[in-house]
Order: structure tokens, then C-alpha cells, then sequence
């Protein structure tokens, strides 16, 4: 049985976001059942689990022997395994891994700056300072995004495929701002992907996952 792993305990502001969810929802998507592996506290720094992620994260993908990190290379192995995911055309599933790469490469590091900002630095002045300028460089990527998924409903080969978990659990990071809203085409990208059943299972999951702790 194929088994990903996932913290049994994060904060409010990284539940629904953390990058398990990912790999659940490809997995639900391709109809492959799982276990999760969760990590207690401190677990994932480990000689052990270290063995499994060489910087301590999740998640980690196990099958038959088989162990992998990175979000991007496990859809893409998971992928490889359903056409519900890629296509099977060579020059189609070349695009779509150039979406794939797109979405952790030119999206998911800018979002994460604002992200940076806004959580965790509000009050510094250094990150009043710097906020403008990585708001420009997220904006400028979200007009392109946005131009796009108003003339096709997904990223490529006409049809929701791996690279849109990928993109959109990316622009999810953003829940906390209308910065996403501001863009129709894009913002209705988002809300038609989340509403595939795959997406909620995943999500319902890795909420269910989450440890209670007392404040
Ligand atoms: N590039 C990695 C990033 C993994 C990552 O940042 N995971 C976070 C959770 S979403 C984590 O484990 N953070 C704890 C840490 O870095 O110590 C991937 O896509 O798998």
C-alpha cells in the first residue's frame, strides 16, 4: 500500500495547506488508495526519517520499496501511473510538465514570499518595505495566469490534469488575502478545481489527520 507522509499536529494558518494535501488529492484522483505516516513531534528531524527526506519535510511517498520527496516528483511518478492525470501523448505530457515546473518555479516562490510577509513579518518595516515590490512580481504572473484560464478552463491539453493540483494548491498559500479574487478567471479556475470530489476528499483528510491540541 502506497503510504505519504504528513504532520499529526501544525498551527490553524497550515491546515488545508500543507503539502500532503497534494499528494492526497492526485491520489484520489487516479483512484489509488493510501495510508499516512504521521509524524509526531520532532519525528521528522530523525537520523531515520532524514534517511526517507534529506531536509526533514513532508511529504515523503512510499511503494513497494520505493521512496521519494519533492511534491512535483511524486505527482509526476503518480501521474505517470493514471491518464486521468496526464495524457498520454508525448508532446501533451511534455506541456504539462512544463506547467508542473511553472507552478513550483515561477509561481509557488513568489507566493510563498507574500505569504512570508504577510504571516509571519506584518510589523517589520523591512517587510513593509519589500512587500510592494513581491506583490508586483506575484501580480505580474497572476495577469498572465489569468488571461490564460480565461480563454481555456485549465492550464493544458484541455482538461484537468496534474499540473492543476500542482497550480492550485500553489495559489492556495493566498487564502489569506483577496489577492486571487482579484483575477475572475483565475479565482474561478481555483473554485472549479476545488470543487472536484477528489479535492474534498483530500482535504477532508489530511484536516482529519490534525491532532487537537489545547491552546
Ligand atoms: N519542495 C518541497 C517542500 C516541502 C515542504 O516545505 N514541506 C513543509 C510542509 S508544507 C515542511 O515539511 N516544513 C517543515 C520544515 O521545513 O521543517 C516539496 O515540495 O515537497
Amino acid at each position: 500500500m502506497i503510504k505519504v507522509s504528513a504532520f499529526r499536529w501544525v498551527p490553524d494558518f497550515a491546515r488545508g495547506l500543507v503539502r500532503d494535501l497534494r499528494v492526497r488529492w492526485a491520489l484520489e484522483e487516479a483512484g489509488l488508495p493510501y495510508d499516512v505516516r504521521l509524524l509526531r513531534d520532532g519525528e521528522k528531524d530523525t537520523a531515520e526519517y532524514r534517511a526517507l527526506q534529506p531536509f526533514g519535510q513532508v511529504p515523503v511517498y512510499e511503494e513497494d520499496g520505493l521512496v521519494l520527496f519533492e511534491s512535483g516528483a511524486i505527482l509526476q511518478h503518480i501521474a505517470d501511473k493514471s491518464e486521468v492525470l496526464m495524457p498520454r501523448d508525448a508532446a501533451s505530457r511534455a506541456h504539462v510538465v512544463a506547467w508542473m515546473f511553472s507552478a513550483l518555479n515561477s509561481i509557488e516562490p513568489y507566493v510563498l514570499n507574500v505569504v512570508t510577509i504577510d504571516l509571519f513579518n506584518a510589523d517589520q518595516d523591512w517587510a513593509k518595505t519589500r512587500r510592494p515590490a513581491e506583490l508586483a512580481k506575484v501580480v505580474s504572473r497572476f495577469v498572465a495566469l489569468n488571461e490564460r484560464l480565461g480563454k481555456q478552463e485549465y492550464l493544458e491539453a484541455g482538461r484537468f490534469t496534474v499540473a492543476d493540483i500542482l497550480m492550485v494548491t500553489v495559489l492556495r498559500n493566498l487564502r489569506h488575502c483577496d489577492l486571487v479574487a482579484q483575477y475572475p478567471a483565475l479565482n474561478a479556475y481555483v473554485k472549479r478545481c476545488e470543487a472536484r470530489p477528489a479535492f474534498k476528499r483530500a482535504l477532508d483528510a489530511q484536516m482529519a489527520d490534525f491532532e487537537d491540541r489545547a491552546a
